[in-house]
């Protein structure tokens, strides 16, 4: 196909299936854990995912306890950089209420790893009554240097813009 269009290749990278590993923390605390359906998106700057429920964890045959690191793997097509992602769960069974500690994500086809932080209940009972949240990538991106490490520690010594980045909700 000599006259085929230019940058097809490009275009066929930017649509090659990434295998993203998602790790999600639950706290250590009260009743932190849930039996609700829990709702993910992950947003980078190519796209996002779309909303995808996470089913069937790989390390833990209930999901979502006290204490627990679950890990998922789903497949999209390359999000390029990760920067938010929405999670949520559906209020559904006895105690749904959630406290999520922390979301990780690695992109298995470049190996790049984002931490999103959330630290907060998802509940209709507790803190803002959300059962759903956004979360900003926080942790500088490791491969480039020194301005994202400033920039890293100041949104960490600052407490007032820690907490506001924290805390950006839908
Ligand atoms: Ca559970």
């Amino acid at each position: 196909m000599a006259s085929g269009p230019r940058g097809y290749s490009e275009v066929v990278a930017k649509w090659k299936v990434h295998t993203y590993k998602i790790s999600v923390f639950t706290g250590d605390i009260y009743a932190a854990g849930t039996d609700a359906n829990v709702f993910l998106n992950i947003c980078g700057d190519l796209g996002d995912t779309g909303e995808r429920k996470l089913s069937k964890s790989e390390t833990n045959f209930n999901k979502f306890e006290r204490g627990q690191e679950d890990t998922f793997t789903i497949q999209a097509v390359g999000l390029g950089i990760l920067y938010k992602i929405k999670i949520r769960h559906g209020n559904s069974m006895i105690s749904p209420d959630w406290f999520l500690e922390k979301v990780e994500i690695l992109d298995e086809t470049t190996e790049e790893s984002s931490v999103f932080l959330c630290e907060r209940w998802l509940s209709k009972k507790k803190e803002d009554k959300k059962i759903e949240c956004m979360l900003y990538e926080q942790l500088s991106d490791p491969n480039s240097g020194i301005s994202h490490g400033v920039h890293g520690s100041f949104s960490i010594s600052n407490p007032l813009l820690s907490l506001l980045w924290k805390f950006v909700m839908l």
